[in-house]
């Protein structure tokens, strides 16, 4: 292959460009861990997606090749190749050398997929071993190839004739960048996909794992785009009402679509993109959504007598069994938030309420029968919301000479210091006791739970409160629930579930979890939420011994003890004493604790529909998929 052997200046500062991204790539694509590499695939793709949206591009295909190799390809109009007459390098090349490059890809539409821009090609390239480019276009077919981090190694080069247009990107990511993984995770490509199938109407997207003797394929195309999301994730959640109603429009250069369907579940499910990115941290197009169908439902229930004058649906009431996708375009989005996904401007509050207000006011009038199911709806959730309330006030009033009183059976630590407070869930009372002993009583509170918690995947609000051990747990955390938690209040900043090594243990664990996902989300967001690993057996020779946590280290202890060797297995809490589960379970210096977190809460909320939610039949697919992996389950 020819080498560019003569630098010129604009070569060093393409080098020295790159080689930034190199030094730190965290910068660039927010971590080198797996979810830094699957964004080098959205940061390529993004490109293929808006040569789509701008109506040249009809199919994109990713691929997983052997090796762990990427190659996106669209049949788009084709990267430009015209030679820069300054510099002599090709277009082409530039988008892959020169940060920065490429935010607009000509034509009238703006770039609007993708978090950086159009940054992205130059930042994948310097990040991978190599990267190739196919372009075909004006009849003739063209080659690049970089290597070591975006050196070029064959400059744009006319290497056949073609009769079609397009861009093919193919690229290995740099192992010794990415030092945890360079392998892709099906799944988690796929899902991206199919959500941008469904963000993006009528543009066919296409996911190819050729890793394997058996390929797999997944093909995702929605003409109905975010009606058809709303669809597919109301699909386990019993809709009461058949039609989706779907609004957009456009203002100030600013495209909306909603879609929103109500279920009979009591969750609300309401997710927010722009771009295509999902503004986990909501914003003012949420606002703006919140604002504008609370108000439109009031008004309809007020004009057709449902509600008096002087009353009103709060928000929440609108929003029980709601299933809403908000997607706007913008030219220039202002992200803010923790992790840069809530949306700033303030002009879009204004213009998502005005794109909604006329075509959902229309809606509800030539649909009256959707509407009174709707509104009956928010009645009923008033209703009981009110009946609560005034039962909370009661209890209040009644126990107003009671001190607000913790939960009797909170073992608090004496610490007041949130920040190095922990709170231990802990399964029954026997594994109560020992946490209570074995504990650091200073910064170690221990709630022990009695029981069953309630399965609240189908539970109101107000029904929580009557379970006590979600009563008691609410208040020993005191930062409130739902929307009005404030995490400035929380007295743990570590809240850890300790459960038996059990079936039982895993079911309060995801009973717990289902609980926290669906009434205390900002804990998880905020990585307050732990799960305790204790260990699973004890090996023992003589007084020596070793605690396993899991099936490797037990092996390995054996290797340790040689042949004549004691194992015991912990099925419970209970049957550690309090020094050994200090020992093995509490203490900082040793315990194993597990961050809970989200990865993706739209999947979040379809893993526990499908495990907590009414409909049997996907959870009996899913034990029955997943029951091969499952290791000491006690019988
Ligand atoms: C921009 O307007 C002029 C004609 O070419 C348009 C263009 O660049 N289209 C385009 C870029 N289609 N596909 C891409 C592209 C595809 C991949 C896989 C990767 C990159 C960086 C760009």
């Amino acid at each position: 292959m020819e080498q560019n052997k003569n630098y010129t200046a604009e070569d060093i500062q393409v080098l020295e460009g790159l080689e930034a991204v190199r030094k730190r790539p965290g910068m660039y694509i927010g971590s080198t861990s797996e979810r830094g590499l699957h964004h080098l695939v959205w940061e390529i793709v993004d490109n293929s997606i808006d040569e789509a949206l701008a109506g040249f591009a009809k199919k994109i295909v990713v691929k997983i090749l052997k090796d762990n190799v990427i190659s996106v390809e669209d049949d788009g109009r084709g990267l430009p190749v015209d030679i820069h007459e300054k510099t002599g390098i090709s277009a082409a090349e530039t988008i892959f050398t020169v940060l920065h490059a490429g935010g607009k890809f000509g034509g009238g539409a703006y770039k609007v997929s993708g978090g950086l821009h159009g940054v992205g090609a130059s930042v994948v390239n310097a990040l991978s071993e190599w990267l190739e480019v196919d372009v075909h276009k004006n009849n003739e077919q063209y080659f690049i190839r970089f290597s070591d981090g975006g050196n070029i190694e064959q400059s744009l080069t006319k290497v056949g004739t073609t009769n079609k247009t397009g861009t093919i990107v193919r690229f290995k990511a740099d192992a010794s960048i990415f030092k945890e993984t360079t392998v892709y995770n099906f799944e988690t490509l796929n899902t991206r996909i199919r959500q941008l199938a469904f963000l993006n109407k009528g543009i066919e997207i296409e996911l190819i794992d050729e890793r394997n003797d058996e390929i797999l394929v997944r093909n995702y195309k929605y003409d109905g785009g975010i009606k058809e999301y709303v669809a597919y994730l109301n699909q386990a959640k019993n809709p009461v009402h058949d039609e989706i109603i779907y609004v957009e429009g456009e203002e100030e250069n600013i495209q909306v679509e909603i879609a929103l369907q109500y279920n009979e579940s009591f969750n609300a499910n309401v997710h927010s993109f722009c771009n295509n990115i999902n503004t986990h941290e909501g914003g003012t197009h949420e606002e703006g959504f919140r604002l504008a169908l609370s108000r439109i439902v009031n008004q309809y229930a007020r004009d057709k007598k449902y509600l008096k004058s002087d009353e009103s649906f709060a928000q929440d009431d609108v929003k029980e069994g709601l299933v809403a996708i908000i997607s706007i375009k913008h030219p220039n989005p202002q992200y803010e938030g923790q992790t840069k996904t809530k949306l700033g401007n303030s002009e879009v509050r204004k213009i998502v309420n005005n794109v909604l207000k006329d075509q959902l006011e229309r809606f509800f009038l030539e649909n009256p029968a959707v509407s009174k199911i709707i509104v009956d709806k928010a009645l009923m959730a008033s209703k009981a919301r009110l009946a609560a309330k005034k039962a909370r006030e009661l209890t209040r009033r009644k126990g107003a000479l009671e001190i607000s009183s913790l939960p009797g059976k909170l073992a608090d630590c004496s610490s007041k210091d949130a920040s190095l407070s922990e709170l231990f869930i802990v399964e029954g009372d026997s594994a109560g006791g020992s946490a209570k002993s074995g504990r650091n009583s200073t910064y170690q509170a221990i709630l022990p739970l009695r029981g069953k918690v309630l399965n609240v995947e189908k539970a109101r609000l107000e029904k929580i409160f009557e379970n006590n051990e979600i009563r008691s747990l609410i208040t020993a955390l005191g930062c409130g629930i739902r929307d009005e938690i404030d995490l400035e209040k929380i007295r743990y900043h570590k809240i850890v579930i300790m459960t038996d090594a059990d079936v039982d243990g895993a079911h309060i664990r995801t009973l717990l979890l289902t609980f926290f996902f669906r009434f205390m989300k900002p804990i998880i967001d905020g990585g307050y939420l732990y799960i305790a690993q204790p260990p699973l057996y004890k090996v023992s020779k003589g007084n020596q011994f070793v605690y396993a946590y899991n099936n490797d280290e037990v092996e390995q202890a054996k290797l340790k003890f040689g042949d004549k060797f004691n194992i015991q297995r912990y099925k419970g809490l209970g049957e550690m004493n309090a020094e050994q589960l200090w020992e093995t379970t509490m203490d900082p210096q040793n315990r194993v604790l597990i961050q809970v977190e989200i990865e993706d809460a739209l999947e979040a909320d379809e893993v526990f529909t499908m495990l907590m939610g009414d409909d049997v039949a996907p959870r009996r697919e899913f034990i029955s998929e997943n029951a091969v992996y499952v290791k000491n389950l006690d019988i």
